[in-house]
């Protein structure tokens, strides 16, 4: 009797481990950039994985991976529904992603250099689950380092964001150095009209955009090392109103890419830091917490923590 109460306690000990598994989110590999989407109860969670060795000088970033979650604490793993090579006209840089759907499919834009139009462009790639596989949408890069001219770098068409507006107009927004955006037409694949610039301060990449009790928000990876910064406005396009830092700069790594979404209730911020063992600028991990915004709409300044949110069981989510 007595043992078998022991060996109880030890598989309830042994579930709440699990089920308080907390921050960094994956311990056997370093991942970055997160993309997030509520989807029939579940959390997708999208994330570059960080391939550089531990004295690795620059970013090797070769696939993007899938993870789900019915409670926010506990992860499974769909492996790699698409890479670089996903985009014929690509040739490396699986850099940060941002997804959603419509009309039961899913659209993934997603960084990467272009093969033969010099530096970064931002390709769409779509599937019928939010799993994947997703193939390339179009057969072309939906934006080029050409199209742009605010600035002479080569990775300034970066880190995508898609907004789908109540109203049904989608809208795309990206940029390192500066902050631009472009309507989407009907099918999520082409932009619809010029190609607009955002006055935000110090912004340096990681555009955000969602939408919360009738206020958006812009949020964005600010000064460089990165804090995560944001303004309010009243439409998907501003005007924009800033309201300061939520989240303060990494220990190590400089950057800091956060995706915000509602799920189940509650908001979350995921992010990426530097505090899984050997980690640091080119081997990061994803992180995620609760967001609370304060009665006037405001979002509450988010610590990084170890614990990560509280459980948050779906309903009728299983697996
Ligand atoms: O992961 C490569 C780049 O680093 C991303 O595109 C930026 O947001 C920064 O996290």
């Amino acid at each position: 009797m007595f043992k078998k109460s022991l060996l109880a306690c030890a598989i309830s000990m042994a579930a709440a481990a699990a089920a308080h598994a907390g921050n960094p989110l994956f311990k056997d590999k370093f991942t970055a950039d997160p993309a997030a989407l509520s989807d029939n109860g579940r959390v997708y969670l999208y994330v570059g994985r960080d391939e550089a060795e531990e004295n690795g000088k620059d970013y090797l970033m070769k696939e993007w991976l899938v993870y789900s979650s019915c409670d926010m604490k506990n992860w499974k793993a769909h492996g790699s529904p698409l890479n670089v090579q996903t985009f014929a006209w690509a040739k490396k840089d699986a850099w940060a992603a941002d997804i959603t759907k419509r009309d039961g499919k899913y659209y993934f834009y997603s960084t990467v250099a272009h093969a033969t139009i010099p530096g970064k462009a931002i390709g769409v790639a779509v599937s019928d689950s939010p799993a994947g596989p997703f193939k390339d949408a179009r057969g072309s890069a939906i934006i080029t380092n050409d199209m742009t001219r605010e600035t002479d770098i080569g990775w300034d068409d970066i880190d995508p964001a898609v907004f789908i507006d109540d109203d049904g107009q989608a809208y795309l927004y990206w940029g390192n150095q500066v902050m631009k955006y472009v309507k989407l037409k009907r099918n999520m694949i082409e932009a619809d009209g010029p190609i607009h610039t955002v006055a935000v301060p110090h912004f340096t990449e990681a555009t955000y955009l969602h939408k919360h009790k009738g206020t958006y928000y812009l949020s964005w990876s600010r000064e460089f090392p990165e804090e995560t910064a944001y303004s309010t406005g009243p439409s998907a396009t501003g005007p924009w109103t800033y309201r300061g830092v939520i989240m303060k700069k990494n220990a190590v790594v400089k950057t800091i890419h956060h995706a915000i979404i509602e799920h189940n209730g509650k908001s979350y911020i995921f992010y990426h830091n530097d505090k899984l063992p050997t980690g640091g600028e080119f081997r990061r991990s994803a992180a995620v917490e609760e967001l609370h915004y304060n009665p006037d709409g405001t979002i509450r300044f988010i610590p990084q923590t170890d614990e990560g949110p509280a459980a948050n069981p779906s309903p009728g989510c299983q697996g």
